[in-house]
């Protein structure tokens, strides 16, 4: 029986690439005095790394900025990093990211039914709890038993280890949960911990693999706003 939904942050939650990581990003080059600027269609290629941190590092490779490389890597990503996760804090404080369609609804309905509520994310944690205090209040953070966020874990999606520690700290086997997700690194990620995925696409995910999902829709659906099915896949 389905005891707890997994829930997927960015993309599922809430729209937050195109208008909210990407432009935060961009602002903290800014700030940094760096003349780097993603634009949508450079940030698609960009998404195929998930991870703040490591798409930085994954844009240095692929486009090799003319910058002087600085003495400490590290240092200088975790700071751009860090400038970026303040920007996009300031966003989501300003209402500008809001949740998408029927994830409201549906995180009443499992509460309401004794459906236990975690989160599975790539993201920073501040993002996460970010967005639900703007959208939800703080006390929605509190809905969910586990967090599961960012750098918790050695290797992000579509690694499994993000769902294996929010397995672990809910206690239940895959066969209890539910994930919802959005893009091909996340249903990757929830499918290799073995858990059942239903995918709400998004503009940048719209035509990714999702193989194995035991659905694939627009959205998550509001009354008379019905959800669509995208494609005729059923579990593998
Ligand atoms: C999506 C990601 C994250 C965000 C940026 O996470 O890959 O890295 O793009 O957030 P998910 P950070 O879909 O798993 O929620 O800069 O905090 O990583
Ligand atoms: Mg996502």
């Amino acid at each position: 029986s389905l005891n707890a939904l997994i829930w997927d942050v960015d993309g599922t939650l809430a729209d937050t690439e195109r208008d909210g990581h990407r432009v935060a990003f961009n602002e903290a080059f800014a700030e940094a005095g760096l003349d780097w600027h993603w634009s949508e269609e450079r940030y698609a290629g960009l998404l195929a790394v998930t991870g703040g941190k490591e798409r930085i590092r994954y844009f240095l490779q692929q486009d090799a900025p003319t910058f002087e490389p600085p003495e400490d890597m590290d240092a200088f990503v975790a700071d751009l990093h860090a400038r970026k996760t303040a920007r996009f804090a300031a966003m989501l404080a300003e209402g500008r990211i809001p949740l998408r369609p029927g994830v409201e609804r549906l995180l009443q309905e499992a509460r309401s039914s004794g459906v236990r509520l975690a989160i599975a994310t790539t993201t920073s944690p501040a993002n996460v709890e970010g967005l639900l205090r703007a959208n939800l209040g703080e006390a929605a953070i509190g809905w969910f038993q586990v967090i599961g966020a960012g750098d918790v874990v050695p290797d992000k999606k579509p690694a499994p280890d993000i769902y294996h520690h929010v397995l672990e700290g809910l206690d239940l086997s895959p066969a209890e949960c539910l994930a919802i997700e959005d893009s091909g690194h996340g249903i990757a990620a929830a499918r290799g911990a073995g858990i059942g995925t239903v995918v709400t696409v998004n503009g940048y995910t719209a035509d990714e693999d999702f193989t194995g999902a035991l659905a694939v829709l627009d959205h998550l659906g509001e009354p008379g706003q019905p959800c669509r099915t995208l494609r005729g896949e059923g579990p593998d």
